[in-house]
């Protein structure tokens, strides 16, 4: 049998790496894409080190040509691809909408929707190909519901969302499944940083309190786990949250 392939964009740290080191623990060969080519390379020897097999490929996803290179990479591997996992993503800024930062809200629509359209359309010929593919669109509950602040990044992952939708109805009779995965309050390195531009203490502040908010390996579980299933199973959308995230306004904070 020849060796599956899955590709996780985003991979340089947080639910991307998270998810990166799950598929290779249960025998993808995984290619790791993102920008930070050390930190890709890092998590190659990691995960060749715990037996499994990765390859890295340092890319900007809102580059036409790098994402066709991506393609080209993937192509030149021996085996199939199964898996795309369109994991990169982001927020940037917390502005009201009455002071939106244009940037950041352009930024936030090309991370989290183009990009991953960019990615689904070179890929799907090789997944479609492989007569069991799967892809799996990383979005947000924030891509089901809008909260004060949020205006940018609930715009963007609604979008996401809405791609997700849409791409299932249009691949309907082909041999390719598509699984939303909708995380709430997730606590990595970055994603909070990112938002509040490297302000520590407004990131770690999101979390204050919050008894066990979700972790990367949560989600990358949840990724390996709706994968796993045998083909004609589709988990259409799969929302989590932690145990003390009821809704999105709705967290239970201890002091
Ligand atoms: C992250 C969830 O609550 O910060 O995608 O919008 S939230």
């Amino acid at each position: 049998m020849s060796q599956r392939i899955a590709v996780v964009t985003g991979a340089s740290s947080g639910i991307g790496a998270a998810t990166a080191r799950r598929l290779a623990a249960v025998g993808f060969h995984v290619v790791v894409a993102a920008r930070r080519a050390d930190r890709l390379d890092a998590l190659v020897k990691e995960v060749g080190d715990a037996g499994g097999s990765a390859t890295a490929v340092a890319v900007d996803l809102a580059d036409d040509a790098q994402v066709a290179a991506l393609a080209d990479a993937v192509a030149n591997l021996p085996g199939r691809l199964e898996l795309l996992v369109n994991n990169a993503g982001g927020a940037r800024g917390a502005d009201y909408v009455e002071a939106a930062d244009i940037d950041d809200w352009r930024w936030m629509y090309e991370v989290n929707v183009l990009g991953t359209v960019r990615v689904t359309k070179a890929l799907l010929p090789a997944l479609e190909a492989s007569g069991a593919g799967t892809i799996v669109i990383m979005s947000s509950t924030a891509g089901l519901i809008v909260y004060e602040g949020g205006g940018g990044y609930t715009a963007a992952k609604h979008g996401t969302t809405a791609v997700a939708e849409t791409l299932r109805l249009e691949l309907c009779g082909r041999p390719v499944r598509v699984i939303e995965i909708d995380p709430g309050m997730v606590k990595t390195d970055e994603f909070s940083l990112t938002r509040f531009g490297g302000d520590a203490e407004k990131a770690e502040a999101v979390y204050r309190g919050v008894p066990n908010p979700l972790v990367a390996e949560d989600i990358a579980e949840c990724v390996a786990w709706s994968a796993s299933l045998p083909h004609h199973v589709n988990i259409d959308r799969m929302v989590v949250r932690p145990l003390a995230q009821a809704a999105q306004h709705k967290v239970h904070r201890v002091d």
